[in-house]
C-alpha cells in the first residue's frame, strides 16, 4: 500500500515531547528545524549531522527541514542581501550533504503564524486555539497602537474590541499579547511590543507586488542552487491566510500560489500544502489547489481548521473542519499515483498533523517553546489521519468490504513477549 510517509513536528532538545514519545506515536519521519541558529546565519554540517544524529537515535528519519527560516531583510529588500542568500544556498549544501532534501520555508513578513487564542475551551474539556478578528483588533488598537489600524476593521469590530480589552486584567492583557507577539517556532525571543513597531517600520510601502518581487529575487538567488542539489523548496502558505498588521500577504490562494510558480517553473519552487492555512479561507477550494498543485506538493501539513460567524474560526479536530479532510487525503492519495505511474523517483508526500488540542495530561503542562504543539491531541490526529488513509487505500487497491488476510505483522509492532516460565 502506498501511503504518505507519516511524521511528526519535533522542536529540538528543548522540545517537551522527546523523540522516543514521538517514535510511540508510529510516526517514521520528523519535520525539524535547527531553531537555536539566528534566521539570516549559515547552518553548519556539524550541527545539521549532530541533529541528524539524535534522530537517527531514537530510530527516526530527519525527512523535512521546517523550516529554513528566511530573514526579514530578504522579505524588505533591504540590507545585505547577497550575503543572506550565500548563507542560505550554503546551508541547503549542507543539508543535501547530509542527505535532507525537503525544505519548507514562509514568506509571512514580521509574525509567523497568528492567533488570539491559545487555549480556547471546548465542550468536552480540552483547548484549541482561535482566532477572532475583534481580538487582533484589540491588540493592534490597543496595545500596539498601530497608524491606520482603525482603517482595517468595521465600527462594530472597533467598538467590541475597546469593549473587550477595557475588561481585560492587567495580566490577562500581558499573556494576551505574549501569545501574538512571541509565537516563533521552537523559540521565545522575549520580543516586546517596541521590537514589533520596529520590525513593522521597513514594511512602510511595500505591497503585495513588492513583497512578490522580493519573493522572486529570493527564489531567482537561491534555485539554482536548489537544482543542482536536487532540493525541494516547499513554500509555507499564510497562516491565517489574509492580512494581518497592515501587512501584505502573498501565499494564501490559489492565484498567489500560481503567481509563485509563475516565478519559476523548476520541480524545486514548491509548495508545503498546510490545510489549515488554506482551508481558513471560505474561497480556497482545497482539493481543486491538490488536483491542480500536485507535482509541487513536496510536503503536507494536515490539519482543519472550523470557520464561525463574525470571520471568526477554530482548530477543530482533525477530521472535524469545514472543509472535508478525508476528501483531500484522496486527492493526495492519487497525486502520489500519478507520480508513482510517471515513474518517479520522488514520489513521497511526507505528511504531519499540524497542531493539536490540548487534552487529558497535557491540560496540566504549560506551553514553553511549542505552544500548538501538544503531545496527545497531535498523536489523535495522526492517528485520524492513518485510518482515514488505511481506509481510502483500502477502497482503492482492494475490492471493496473484501477483507483480505494479513499474512505477516511486522515484528516491531507485535514484539515476542517473553514469559515466564
Ligand atoms: C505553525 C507552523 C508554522 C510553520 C512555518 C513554516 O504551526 O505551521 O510555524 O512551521 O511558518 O515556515
Amino acid at each position: 500500500m502506498h501511503l504518505m510517509t507519516e511524521c511528526m513536528r519535533w522542536f529540538g532538545p528543548e522540545d517537551p515531547v522527546p523523540l522516543s514519545f514521538i517514535r510511540q506515536s508510529g510516526a517514521a519521519g520528523i519535520f525539524t528545524s535547527l531553531h537555536q541558529i539566528p534566521y539570516g546565519e549559515i547552518w553548519p554540517l556539524d550541527a545539521i549531522l549532530q541533529h541528524q544524529r539524535a534522530i537517527d537515535a531514537a530510530g527516526l528519519v530527519w525527512t523535512v527541514v521546517e523550516s529554513l527560516p528566511v530573514h526579514e531583510d530578504i522579505k524588505t529588500g533591504r540590507g545585505d542581501l547577497s550575503r543572506l542568500f550565500d548563507n542560505y544556498t550554503t546551508s541547503l549544501r549542507n543539508l543535501a550533504t547530509a542527505g535532507i532534501r525537503t525544505v519548507v520555508y514562509n514568506f509571512m513578513p514580521v509574525l509567523d503564524w497568528v492567533r488570539t487564542d491559545m487555549r480556547w475551551p471546548l465542550p468536552d474539556g480540552s483547548c484549541s486555539m482561535h482566532f477572532d478578528p475583534v481580538r487582533l483588533a484589540a491588540f493592534e488598537i490597543h496595545a500596539l497602537n498601530r497608524d491606520g489600524a482603525k482603517d482595517d476593521y468595521s465600527t462594530e469590530q472597533i467598538r467590541q474590541a475597546g469593549h473587550w480589552w477595557k475588561q481585560l486584567a492587567e495580566e490577562d492583557k500581558e499573556v494576551f499579547v505574549r501569545s501574538i507577539i512571541d509565537v516563533f517556532p521552537g523559540v521565545k525571543w522575549s520580543l516586546s511590543l517596541n521590537d514589533i513597531r520596529e520590525m513593522l517600520a521597513p514594511y512602510e510601502g511595500i505591497d503585495e507586488a513588492v513583497l512578490r518581487a522580493n519573493l522572486a529575487r529570493f527564489l531567482e538567488a537561491i534555485l539554482p542552487t536548489a537544482e543542482e542539489l536536487g532540493i525541494r523548496l516547499a513554500i509555507h502558505p499564510d497562516d491565517p491566510p489574509f492580512p494581518v498588521l497592515g501587512l501584505p500577504r502573498i501565499v494564501s490562494t490559489a492565484t498567489h500560489i500560481a503567481e509563485i510558480f509563475d516565478i519559476a517553473d523548476s520541480p524545486s519552487n514548491g509548495l508545503c500544502f498546510c490545510t489549515g492555512s488554506f482551508g481558513s479561507r471560505i474561497d480556497n477550494d482545497l482539493c481543486a489547489m491538490v488536483s491542480r498543485f500536485g507535482s509541487r506538493i513536496h510536503a503536507a501539513h494536515l490539519r482543519s481548521t472550523r470557520l464561525l460567524p463574525d470571520d471568526c474560526f477554530l482548530e477543530a479536530g482533525h477530521l472535524a473542519g469545514s472543509f472535508d479532510m478525508a476528501a483531500v487525503v484522496h486527492a493526495l492519495l492519487d497525486e502520489l499515483d500519478t507520480r508513482r505511474s510517471s515513474g518517479a523517483e520522488e514520489w513521497q508526500i511526507p505528511l504531519r498533523p499540524d497542531h493539536g488540542h490540548i487534552m487529558m495530561d497535557d491540560l496540566g503542562k504549560p506551553e514553553g517553546i511549542t505552544p500548538g504543539y501538544p503531545a496527545i491531541g497531535r498523536m489523535r490526529g495522526l492517528a485520524e489521519l492513518r485510518g482515514v488513509m488505511h481506509g481510502l487505500r483500502h477502497r482503492i487497491e482492494k475490492a471493496p468490504n473484501k477483507c483480505t488476510a494479513t499474512p505477516s505483522l511486522p515484528p516491531e509492532v507485535f514484539p515476542r513477549v517473553h514469559r515466564h516460565p
